[in-house]
């Protein structure tokens, strides 16, 4: 089991004080918190992409990242030996899920046919290690990105063979996904959105766009696969207007095209804040709406205008995430996915041990201070507090339904004047908050 990364033993947790760089310093997987051990409130996910296709190369350089095991080569031979790769990696870290894109597992071939074949092939290899380690899918997903095919979009393409080859690529990788006892199944609208309208027919676009998932959600339900299907929201890139531009377009968009009991949210921090959100308040607008689904956690950097998808080690960040999460009593059977990726400069293949134990110890640490937080109620006790005027006289029968306009008027007219105002106390607030960090 030591073919690929010789050096690193299995990583354990050794609590706070130890100076270990390949231990967990918070992770303790059988740790419970409110009720659930850390492993199965979390469900920590590996990608593929990012950890086993990136190279580290960007718009002004060429690939950086060192990775022995990888020929650099479209061969099937290589596909199969970055699945070992893989499956070691995620053992050593103990994470109990992974994810990924078709294209990040399998070559594209010559035709459909052969990508296919190329797939089935490699998810032979998938499963196998699976079976051997007991490591799980936590989401499939096809890539209809990257290919120039899709350069107008995929469901959204204005070609409609575009359309048709996007449906069997999804089909596939639906299939692929069931075959390996996935428990999700991602939509990422990649270009699925536009640049300009004056060649865009926005409506055909997006009732396309429905209908394909429609169709995959049709599909998946045939062939038995149980599994959850998600939707994630990303502005900006790589279109000017993505047709998922954030959690509230997503849900608008599921919601009149009659996918909203089909289809969650998986909701990524950088993403949100692209949008000009925080990733708690994108988590939280989805929980409220029953349309959290899982997150793909990472952070951006607040410096830089793009997806830089780096991993997470705000500590802050991940006590927001987790005081939503732990309001719906975890993500499952969605989960914790690091869609993020190590810095071109960090090329070594240690680097990634690094950078996975920094975000699962984020997260870890981000749950034991949101429960602390939760438990002594401080937060929940104030909006409670701040909200009481609708628990009675009024304000009760305004959220029963049984007020209208003029009775309101004739209310605020024998009454003359508002109860007075109390003060939102944001900065005590937060002073707490701190205290527990
Ligand atoms: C890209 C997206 C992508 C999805 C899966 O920015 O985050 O990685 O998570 O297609
Ligand atoms: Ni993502
Ligand atoms: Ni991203």
């Amino acid at each position: 089991m030591t073919e690929f990364f010789p050096d690193v033993p299995i990583i354990r947790y050794e609590g706070a004080a130890s100076r270990n760089p390949l231990a967990f310093k918070h992770y303790n997987p059988d740790e419970v918190i409110e009720g659930q051990t850390l492993k199965d409130l979390l469900r920590f996910s590996v990608c593929y992409w990012h950890t086993f296709r990136g190279t580290g190369s960007d718009p002004f350089g060429a690939a950086t990242l060192q990775r022995p095991w990888d020929d650099g080569s479209d061969s099937l031979e290589n596909a199969v030996k970055r699945v070992r790769a893989a499956f070691e990696f995620i053992t050593k870290l103990g994470a109990p899920f992974y994810c990924f894109h078709d294209r990040d597992v399998s070559p594209e071939g010559a035709t459909l046919k052969e990508s296919n074949r190329l797939l089935g092939e490699v998810a032979k290899a998938l499963k196998e290690e699976q079976q051997k380690t007991g490591v799980r899918l936590l989401w499939g997903t096809a890539n209809l990105f990257s290919h120039p095919r899709y350069m107008h979009g995929a469901a959204t393409s204005c070609n409609a063979d575009v359309f048709a080859y996007a449906a069997a690529q999804v089909k596939k990788a639906i299939e692929v996904t069931h075959a390996l006892g996935g428990v999700n199944y991602v939509f990422w609208g990649g270009r699925e959105g536009y640049m300009n309208l004056y060649n865009t027919n926005m409506k055909r676009e997006l009732d396309h766009l429905a209908r394909f998932m429609h169709m995959a959600v049709d599909h998946a339900r045939a062939i038995g696969f149980k599994g959850q299907f998600l939707f994630e929201p990303k502005p900006k890139e790589p279109t000017k207007h993505q047709y998922d531009f954030d959690a509230a377009a997503c849900l608008n968009f599921l919601r009149a095209n009659g996918l909203i009991d089909k289809v969650k949210l998986n909701l990524e921090t950088n993403h949100a804040t692209l949008a000009g959100h925080t990733m708690m308040h994108e988590l939280e607008y989805a929980r409220i709406q029953g349309a959290l689904g899982s997150i793909d956690a990472n952070t951006g950097d607040l410096l830089l205008g793009w997806d830089t998808d780096q991993f997470p080690t705000d500590i802050y960040l991940t006590t927001q995430c987790m005081l939503v999460i732990l309001e719906q009593k975890g993500l499952a059977p969605g989960g914790v996915n690091f869609d993020a990726k190590v810095r071109r400069e960090s090329f070594e293949p240690i680097d990634l041990f690094h950078a996975h134990i920094g975000g699962m110890d984020a997260f870890a640490r981000g749950a034991k201070i949101a429960a602390a937080i939760r438990k002594d109620n401080v937060l929940a006790d104030f909006v409670k507090k701040r909200y009481r005027s609708y628990d009675e006289g009024i304000g009760r029968r305004i959220e029963e339904g049984s007020v209208s306009f003029a009775d309101l008027e004739k209310y605020m007219l024998e009454k003359g004047a508002c109860a007075p105002n109390e003060s939102g106390r944001q900065e005590m607030l937060e002073n707490i908050v701190n205290q527990y960090l």
